[in-house]
């Protein structure tokens, strides 16, 4: 059965369309800097949002249409709705895609029942990669919805919950590689505390940082290439999670030995809830070499939590691919759409309205951002300020030549430093505006 049967696959019409069913700004064959869009961008659907995501609210539960939600709870209906998930990103053009293991699959009375109920709809997974070449981009256990996860699930205070949750890390990285993904994802879930007064903190962290060894190690085992990321954000569910910004999680992967292994997806309104903007996180980890994949979506700085809406401020996307870009752009990692339609927009259409424009802020943002490069002008209007280290004393001390005595010495013999020239923010914020409009 066709979940969309009334359409097509959306295609690029350039900037002049009006179609709301087609592209304006991503022609997935288009070259910029020598590689297509589609490469450049690595666009993914996730599975959480698209296709289970109700519109279930605090106040409400959920009122959103979807065809494939048949006889919710069967393992049939999972290998339906697999199908039909698969005729959207196909219809779409997006090529890749980003699941839960109970995403995909409901869980069975027992472990054993639930993975075997998880390996049937991998089957329907594997037919429909291969029918259609999209591809995983990553996998990823839920290691928070079940009521055993309350305290959490690597940093559980019950250690057969950290059993449980490592044999569900297990079998997620199985069919991660079973399904030939390219990537495996750690988003801490539960993995933080709400009361530092029943909270051995320390001893959480050293558990967790065991249990992202051991998924390691098990990849090396089973020979799972793809890359592992680790994916930050501050609160929510908990008030502090453990992995809550780009500097914390960098910190607890080399204090761990970690830093070689894992690499960091970032999402923008994680960024956001953090007190940074979503520039801050991707230049904080691609200057530390760990910049890995995005969770691409946009928060709603008036309500103040994690909303998961689709980007479509050209302005933020152009930001994420000038890092993108600068960092030298994307291996294993793309733009995943961690993004979900707001509860209002309940029609099965409103997810194409969501991913075509998501798609197409990005695309327009990848364009920008190659333009701001090939023109060079802000790039040379920064090295110009940091000009003083290019020469004599800047470059003496960068090299090593230098302690305190001697520019004690300098200083000395100088004695006053050479004038400050204004920093330009307002002309840098103008020059970059000229490519946006
Ligand atoms: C939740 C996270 C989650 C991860 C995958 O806030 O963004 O969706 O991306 O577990
Ligand atoms: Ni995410
Ligand atoms: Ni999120």
């Amino acid at each position: 059965m066709a979940a969309f049967p009334e359409i097509d696959r959306v295609v690029y019409e350039g900037p002049d369309s009006k179609n709301p069913l087609a592209f304006r700004h991503y022609d997935e064959d288009q070259l910029v800097e020598g590689k297509t869009m589609k490469d450049h961008l690595r666009f993914s659907v996730v599975y959480w949002h698209t296709f289970r995501g109700s519109g279930a609210d605090p106040f409400g539960p959920g009122c959103a249409v979807r065809p494939w939600e048949l006889a919710d709870g069967t393992v049939e209906n999972a290998c339906e709705r697999a199908r039909m998930a698969f005729e959207f990103i196909e219809k779409l053009g997006a090529p890749y895609y980003a699941f839960h293991d109970r995403d995909v699959a409901p869980e069975g009375d027992n472990l054993a029942e639930t993975n075997k109920n998880l390996d049937r709809v991998v089957e329907v997974l594997k037919e429909q990669q291969a029918r259609t070449g999209i591809k995983l981009l990553w996998g990823t256990a839920n290691l928070f919805s079940n009521p055993r996860y309350v305290h959490g699930a690597a940093t559980s205070c019950n250690a057969d919950v950290y059993a449980f949750a490592a044999a569900q890390v297990k079998k997620a990285l199985e069919v991660t590689k079973e399904l030939g993904g390219a990537g495996y994802v750690f988003w801490g879930g539960r993995e933080g505390y709400q009361n530092l007064l029943n909270t051995d903190m320390k001893r959480e962290l050293d558990h967790l940082a065991r249990f992202l060894h051991m998924a390691v190690d098990y990849a090396k085992q089973i020979g799972f290439e793809g890359q592992f990321y680790i994916e930050p954000k501050p609160k929510e569910p908990t008030k502090h999670q453990y992995d809550s910004d780009a500097a914390a999680c960098i910190n607890f992967l080399r204090t761990y030995g970690l830093e070689n292994d894992l690499q960091l997806n970032l999402e923008t309104n994680h960024a956001t809830l953090a007190g940074h903007e979503m520039l801050h996180e991707l230049d904080y980890a691609g200057s530390q070499g760990m910049l890995g994949s995005i969770d691409a979506n946009t928060g709603d700085l008036l309500l103040g939590w994690d909303t998961d809406q689709f980007p479509t401020n050209v302005y933020l996307t152009a930001q994420c691919m000038w890092a993108v870009l600068k960092y030298g752009g994307f291996t294993s990692g793309g733009v995943n759409f961690d993004a979900k339609v707001r509860r209002e927009s309940f029609e099965p259409v409103d997810l194409f309205h969501a991913h075509i424009g998501g798609m197409d802020a990005f695309a327009k943002g990848l364009k920008i951002a190659a333009a701001i490069r090939a023109d060079g002008e802000l790039d040379s209007m920064l090295q110009q300020r940091y000009a003083s280290w290019d020469r004599d004393l800047g470059a003496e001390i960068e090299s090593g030549q230098h302690d305190l005595p001697s520019l004690e010495k300098y200083m000395l013999s100088k004695g006053e430093v050479a004038a400050n020239t204004s920093g330009r923010q307002e002309l840098f914020e103008n020059i970059w505006n000229r490519y946006i409009f």
